[in-house]
This record gives structure tokens, C-alpha cells and sequence, in this order.
């Protein structure tokens, strides 16, 4: 009957009813959005992919988190926005296991989960197999070859040869997880590169800016420094900067804030590797919209980079990748 009137309304307006999706019409589905943590330029940049995809479907965006990249407190955000009862829920879980069973509630509740940035278990959804495949679509970037890109940049910065390590987060995270492992593997090309131990930062820049210090006085021969995420390469390059060493020992960065780039234009960070948020988020929400109006979707949709340095930062098709605050 609805669908009846539907058609009849867009015949008595003279469109074509194919044209416009039945469900848009009749309910205004919301979408929340759950970041890694609020207050970090990636999210706040993918928030506004998401509000645009938003906005061009009539759907509302919900964006609600923690105030740092945590499982122990990301966990009770969910179960709030759960209790909400959205229509779907895009979400970034800080831990590949913890957010596991927590996510789970989503599903019992009736809401499809879409993980954006990071994922759950492997990464491999809707497989049937293990107990961490439900969730329909992880949106990323391909974090593995942006950690090889990262390993080629740094190694031809340094000459291909002297000591670096990774300022990492912490285990557990998928995506820095797999920088690590992409940064690890494609170093072996570089026989005269050594790779000292990763120093963990929990995505405090301070601690990674001391991490450098002591990794420094063990090391006075050290040659690069991959920071792994925002908060790891920020934290690497003031650590270079405190020690005197700006443009001696070399840094790659992953991700592309203001700040960062401003480091870019000084010559204390030799590369960033831009992901896009904002796409990760528009296609996030239309993903999600995409299955509640019957479509299938990809279990995989995965999003772009933009390596920036000196000597592009400035140009309009790069610098439209910069983060935004
Ligand atoms: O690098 C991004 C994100 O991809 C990662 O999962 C966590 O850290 C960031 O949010 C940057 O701080």
C-alpha cells in the first residue's frame, strides 16, 4: 500500500518513480559514527565525509566517542549509541579482539555494523568463518602497502643505509599493526638498513618525543624514524627537533595534519603519507546506506593515499588532502 502511494506520488509530480529509492522516502535512517577518539584530526576529517554522505541521502549522522584511542573506553560509547538504537553503526575499534564481543551486542540488538579505519579479527567479513567476521565492510586504506611506502621513502631519505625503528601505538591495533608489518617486510629489501626494536607510545606524542631520546642515546648513530600514526610522528619529529637533529635523522610520517605539514615545510619530516578520512566516511555512510535500502554491498571497499612532501605540499591536488581540525 505505502509503495502504492509512493508510485502515485511520483506520478502526480511527474517523476519517474525508478528514479528515487521507495525507502528514502518513507524513513530518515540514522547513522552513527564512532571514532578511534574525538579530538584527532583524521576522525574529525572522515566525520565530514560522513555528514556530506549523509547529508546527500537524508540521513542523520551520529558521531559519538571517547576521548582517546582505548577499548576500555570506546567499549561504554557503543553500548550508549547501542541503547540509542540507530539504524547502522560505522564504528573505528581501537583493539582487533576487545571490541569483539562488544560489537557482537550490536548485532543481537538488530544493528548492522560497518567498521571504518580499523577492523575486528582478521579484517575478513562475512566469510563464516571465526567469531569476528559479522560485521558487513571494513572502509580503509590498504595499511600494509602504506607501511612498505613508508619503508621505501625513509630508506631512500637515509641513503639505504643506518639504523631506524617504528614509534608505533600499541599491539592490537589493526591498522598500525599492519604499518609495522608492511614497514618490516619491505625493509628486508635493504640489507644495509637495521630496524631496532618499535617503541610503544599508547598515541601520546610526548611519550613518543621521549622515546626518541632514550632510543637516541642508545643509538647517536641513528638514521631514520617511521612514526607509524599521527600522535607516533608528531611525537618523533619533536623528539628529532629537542635533540638538534632536525633534517640529520630523517622522518616518514604517516598521516597528514596541519602540524605535520608544517614540519613537512621545515625539513624535520621528509614524507607524510596522507590517508583520505573523508572518504573512508562517505563511503562508510554510503555503505551503510546502500544495505538499508536492499542493496549488497563489498566486504572490502578500500580508500586512496596521498604522498605528500617539500616539494608538493602546496599544490591545490595534494594540500586538499591535509587533515582538517
Ligand atoms: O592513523 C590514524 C588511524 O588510521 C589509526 O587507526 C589510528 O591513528 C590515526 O587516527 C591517527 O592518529
Amino acid at each position: 500500500m505505502r509503495k502504492l502511494l509512493t508510485a502515485l506520488a511520483a506520478l502526480a509530480i511527474g517523476v519517474g518513480v525508478l528514479a528515487v529509492p521507495a525507502q528514502a522516502q518513507d524513513k530518515k535512517f540514522t547513522i552513527a559514527l564512532i571514532p578511534g577518539l574525538t579530538t584527532d584530526a583524521f576522525y574529525i576529517t572522515m566525520r565530514k565525509g560522513a555528514e556530506a554522505a549523509a547529508k546527500a541521502v537524508g540521513a542523520e549522522l551520529v558521531f559519538q566517542g571517547a576521548p582517546d584511542f582505548n577499548p576500555v573506553t570506546q567499549t561504554p560509547v557503543l553500548d550508549a549509541v547501542i541503547a540509542r538504537k540507530p539504524d547502522a553503526i560505522l564504528i573505528a575499534p581501537t583493539d582487533k579482539v576487545q571490541l569483539v564481543q562488544p560489537l557482537k551486542k550490536a548485532i543481537d540488538a538488530g544493528i548492522p555494523v560497518i567498521t571504518v579505519d580499523t577492523f575486528i579479527g582478521t579484517g575478513q567479513y562475512q566469510t563464516g568463518a571465526g567469531d569476528a567476521d559479522f560485521p558487513l565492510s571494513y572502509v580503509a586504506s590498504d595499511n600494509l602497502l602504506g607501511g612498505r611506502m613508508a619503508a621505501d621513502a625513509l630508506s631512500k631519505a637515509i641513503g639505504g643505509k643506518g639504523k631506524v625503528y617504528v614509534s608505533n601505538v600499541k599491539p592490537g591495533v589493526s591498522t598500525t599493526d599492519q604499518r609495522e608489518e608492511g614497514f618490516k617486510e619491505e625493509m628486508k629489501k635493504y640489507p644495509d638498513i637495521t630496524v631496532l626494536e618499535t617503541q610503544f607510545n599508547d598515541d601520546d606524542a610526548n611519550k613518543a618525543a621521549s622515546q626518541f631520546q632514550s632510543v637516541y642515546a642508545r643509538n647517536s648513530d641513528l638514521a631514520g624514524v617511521f612514526g607509524a600514526n599521527l600522535f607516533s610522528a608528531l611525537g618523533a619529529a619533536n623528539g628529532v627537533q629537542q635533540a638538534g637533529q632536525s633534517g640529520k635523522i630523517r622522518v616518514a610520517a604517516f598521516d597528514a595534519p596541519t602540524s605535520i605539514v608544517d614540519n613537512l615545510k621545515s625539513g624535520l619530516v621528509d614524507i607524510a603519507i596522507a590517508q583520505h578520512p573523508a572518504e573512508i566516511g562517505y563511503f562508510g555512510v554510503m555503505a551503510a546506506y546502500a544495505h538499508l535500502t536492499g542493496q549488497s554491498i563489498p566486504t572490502s571497499i578500500g580508500t586512496g593515499f596521498t604522498v605528500m612532501d617539500k616539494s608538493n605540499v602546496d599544490q591545490p591536488e595534494v594540500a586538499r588532502f591535509i587533515y582538517q581540525n
